[in-house]
């Protein structure tokens, strides 16, 4: 992967974490310069945007042709323009032969783009999630992702009765094997725990209305997940009794119920470094489940040919770890939300402050 290093996040979020809340959000750190100086790297880490704006995120995803490359008429008969784009949500069709109990709800639903909008005015959560891949060791971009939440529309199913997972696809150029698709547990959806985060049904990206790119018009967001969760381009919901994950990434030697991890990236560093000379070494952090309170460093003689230290080696044990120097938070969110959204309405920030 061919990454920008300048499209990551500057600003801390250490509210949302100090919070016990688990904010998924990317903050910069910096280890601490040995001597006082500002050196270029401060410079390049306040040019970093807080928010990614939707076309710079790194893209994963796969098909071909990829969804996002389609246009015009392709794009309509893909049903994947605002005005053709429907949610059809079912129960399965052909539950495995271990399920004893079909699913059953009192009527199929099939939503149009208004008619999800219209929910969005009573029910509408907007939430700062980093895009983080599992498989790749750095977040694809930061947004405030707009949507209403999945309980909110599989409200509309009425009565059901032996749904136990909640299975979601998207739009796959109707190629069973270029379907990605995702699941969730009917708990998870339907009941938010005080202080933990609906998965949402998204129709909009730092203000605007969700690109085709970034799996527009809409996608599924699972703010405590990794990316394999947020299907793009969503169409399709089956409400099952089937109690397995049918994940993608499940049958790729993924945990298809793994939350965000929080993890620390740093930024590439030149080879050499002038004798005497100080070193500001920059990166991100991106906050998971556990949260995040500090960030330390080692530095140790390399040898000679440099290599990684192995997992197991003794050495980790008498490591002189050091405190690096996280980014502060914004102090003005009003600079950093999209026109006209106040910190207030975002889930995780105080909705009486902001
Ligand atoms: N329909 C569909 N949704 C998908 C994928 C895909 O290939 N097809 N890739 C997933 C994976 S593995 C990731 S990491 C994220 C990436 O989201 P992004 O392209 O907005 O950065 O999308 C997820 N949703
Ligand atoms: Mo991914």
């Amino acid at each position: 992967m061919k990454m920008r290093r300048r499209q990551f996040i500057h600003s801390a979020v250490a509210g949302l974490t100090g919070a016990g809340f688990a904010g998924h959000s990317i903050t910069a750190l910096r280890a601490a310069p040995p001597v006082d100086t500002a050196s270029p790297a401060d410079v390049a880490i306040s040019a970093r945007p807080f928010l990614t704006s939707a076309h710079d995120f790194a893209d994963v995803s796969r098909g071909n042709p990829n969804p996002q490359t389609l246009r015009g008429e392709a794009l309509a008969q893909a049903r994947l323009t605002p005005e053709t784009w429907r949610l059809e949500i079912v129960t399965d069709e052909e539950p495995k032969d271990y399920v004893k109990e079909r699913a059953s709800i009192a009527q199929p639903v099939s939503l149009d783009l208004s008619a999800l909008q219209e929910l969005g005015k009573k029910h509408g959560v907007k939430f700062i999630k980093a895009m983080q891949c599992l498989n790749i060791p750095r977040p694809l971009g930061q947004g405030v992702w707009e949507g209403v939440p999945l309980r909110d529309v599989l409200q509309l199913c009425g009565r059901m009765s032996n749904v136990r997972r909640i299975f979601y696809w998207g739009f796959h150029n109707d190629d069973p094997a270029q379907m990605f698709r995702s699941s969730l547990s009917y708990s998870q959806v339907m009941e938010t725990p005080p202080g933990e985060l609906p998965a949402f049904v998204a129709y909009r990206l730092n203000g605007d209305a969700l690109p085709l790119e970034r799996g527009g018009p809409v996608r599924m967001i699972v703010p405590w997940a990794h990316g394999f969760k947020s299907i793009k381009w969503l169409q399709h919901i089956a409400l099952t009794n089937d109690y397995k994950a049918n994940d993608t990434y499940a049958e790729k030697n993924n945990d298809p119920e793994s939350h965000l991890k929080t993890a620390a990236y740093l930024d590439g560093l030149p080879k050499h470094f002038a004798a005497g000379e100080a070193v500001t070494v920059s990166g991100l952090v991106i906050a998971g489940w556990s949260g995040l309170k500090k960030v330390e460093y080692w530095m140790r003689p390399a040898p000679n040919p440099p290599a990684e230290l192995s997992d197991d080696d003794p050495a980790w044990r008498s490591a002189t770890w050091v405190e690096s120097e996280l980014a502060p938070p914004p102090r003005d969110w009003s600079g950093i939300l999209p026109a006209g959204m106040s910190a207030k309405e975002v889930l995780g920030f105080d909705p009486q402050t902001g």
